[in-house]
């Protein structure tokens, strides 16, 4: 066991899912020992107890899996779960922390964003409920980050992380576990596997884009394994340290090869993928493309068509930006609906209370209390089970959830990579404005509410402030402004869109069309142009 003395580096703040930063700021020295050194210092639990590691697979993931397991022996861990090769997806890593009752996890991913020597890396910390730590911990990580002069690891050798079984690194337990095994167990118990089967087999054809990134496994081995889908169903299933060069993140902008199957002549009849760690997804039909707050308010109207969900939902709860889909779905149902900061950590509290069944967000994330984190894999299994319980195309099923609720037309632009300081100022001055708004006729529209948006948490009463810009206007069309916390340059200005459309007679709309006038009013009420030079947003979903 060595001591290692060091500095504090500035910076080391997570942001809205743990550190992220650039391969090249990780590989800097001390910089990863030292935020893995405050994690051990800000959860004493740790000493002594279990702890789960794994992540994405991407570029630098064996090498930080080897440092944090040297420094989980230093500092008095006395066993780690790893998944095998350092794999574990993100939903797979809550599900093995909550199976083996450990202490908590720390998850190496940096999402969607790219991967590679010159991309991205992340590091986070999930407590014992199998979900990303709460913003009480996450601060005293970083503010141990802040004051940290020394860090605990020992010398002993790199473990093969390639063998599953038990091992032992300077005298602590370590546990190599097939990544996929335990999570395929949790996912037959939820979804009627025999009628998924049924459904492959009379010839329906589906697309899994797995995006070389971690979700390959699970979905080869889930649904090419289990339920008998044909070889070739899942594509781009072997994870790499670069995703192949491309950017895995499930959104049209991004899944353009996806987009392209769906759209030809013979396209299957269901398409999904997932993004880097496997914890978001997007569902597709034939030449249709649907929404996740879409996707998220039909889960919830035809869940009790699923075992895992056949007694009903306690309640649902969607982040603040999410379109009020799932709202409209929750009062039919009589259920509760809450509306959290953006963040799966929030959702947290309430699947621990038994408040929330299921939950989802705008950003390609679904979830369900199985686990304590957005589940891709898991939203495409529920997908398929509703196409196989209902004999229904992905199509038929939305036009007649929209029949049924009304449409929530939505989208999200995103200005990628503007100047952080004109961000800020583009947000203070937006936040200036908020007072003067409501009341006033913005394109015709009269504005009923304009805030920064609040959270007390029912459950912990804690209180989040500064969670984002909602414009809401009278008819219930509403404009939301936020600065992304995922990032790792400038800044990203996401601006967010919603219309309600009753009439089934208009749901065909095309999405920008319909929402014209609102993104005409949202430029210039934010003053997008002014602030950042640019005219139009770098991604559109
Ligand atoms: C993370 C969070 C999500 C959030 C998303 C986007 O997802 O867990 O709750 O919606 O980032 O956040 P932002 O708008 O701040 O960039 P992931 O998949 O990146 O871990």
């Amino acid at each position: 066991m060595k001591v290692v003395n060091t500095q504090p580096v500035a910076g080391q703040r997570p942001g809205t899912s743990g550190l992220r930063k650039r391969v090249t700021v990780f590989q800097q020295p001390h910089y990863l020992e030292n935020f893995v050194q405050a994690i051990f210092d800000a959860v004493p639990a740790l000493k002594g107890g279990t702890l789960v590691l794994g992540g994405d697979g991407r570029f630098y993931n064996r090498v930080a899996v080897q440092i944090i397991l040297k420094m989980a022996a230093a500092n008095g861990v006395a066993q780690v779960i790893v998944g095998r090769g350092g794999i574990l997806s993100t939903p797979a890593a809550s599900s093995v922390i909550r199976k083996y009752a450990a202490t908590g996890g720390i998850i190496l991913s940096a999402s969607h964003n790219p991967g590679g020597p010159d991309g991205d890396f992340g590091i986070k910390y999930n407590s014992d409920n199998g979900g990303p730590a709460a913003e009480k911990i996450t601060e005293a990580i970083y503010q141990h980050t802040t004051r940290i002069s020394q860090y605990q690891i020992s010398d002993a050798a790199d473990l093969d992380l390639d063998v599953c079984g038990s091992f032992s690194v300077a005298g602590m337990a370590v546990e190599i576990i097939d990544p996929v095994a335990d999570y395929a167990v949790l996912m037959q118990d939820l979804f009627d596997f025999d009628a998924i089967r049924a459904w492959f087999a009379a010839g329906n054809r589906m697309q899994f884009d797995a995006m070389s990134a971690v979700a390959g496994p699970y979905a080869v081995d889930i649904i090419e394994g289990l339920l008998g889908a044909p070889r070739g169903t899942v594509v781009n299933g072997v994870p790499l340290e670069d995703f192949g060069g491309y950017h895995p993140d499930p959104n049209p902008a991004h899944a353009t090869e996806l987009i392209a199957a769906m759209s030809a002549a013979n396209a299957p009849d269901f398409g999904a993928a997932s993004d880097g760690d496997a914890d978001r997804n997007m569902v597709l039909g034939r030449r249709f493309v649907v929404t996740p707050s879409d996707s998220l308010a039909v889960l919830a109207a035809n869940a009790t068509l699923v075992p895992g969900y056949r007694k009903g939902l306690a309640g649902v709860a969607r982040s603040m930006p999410t379109s009020a889909a799932v709202d409209a779905v929750a009062k039919e149902l009589g259920i509760a609906c809450y509306e959290t900061p953006t963040g799966w950590k929030f959702f947290g509290n309430l699947l621990d209370a038994g408040k929330v069944t299921l939950c989802g967000e705008e950003s390609y994330g679904t979830g369900s209390d199985h686990v304590r984190e957005k589940d891709g894999v898991w939203a495409v299994l529920f997908w398929l089970n509703l196409l196989a319980a209902t004999g229904q195309s992905v199509e038929e099923i939305i036009t007649a959830h929209w029949a049924r609720f009304g449409r929530h037309i939505y989208s999200r632009h995103d200005f990628e990579n503007i100047d952080s300081e004109a961000a800020e100022n583009l947000m203070t001055a937006l936040r200036a404005s908020l007072p003067e708004l409501a009341g006033q006729s913005l394109g015709g529209q009269v504005v009923q509410l304009a805030d920064d948006f609040a959270y007390d948490d029912p459950v912990d009463g804690s209180h989040s402030v500064g969670q984002g810009v909602r414009v809401i206007f009278a008819g219930g069309e509403r404009i939301i402004y936020r600065l992304s916390g995922t990032g790792t340059a400038g800044a990203t200005l996401r601006v967010y869109l919603e219309k309600y459309q009753p009439d089934v007679a208009q749901h065909g709309v095309e999405t920008q069309a319909a929402l014209a006038d609102l993104i005409v009013v949202a430029r210039e009420l934010a003053q997008i142009k002014s602030f950042t030079g640019r005219l139009q947003p770098t991604v559109v979903t």
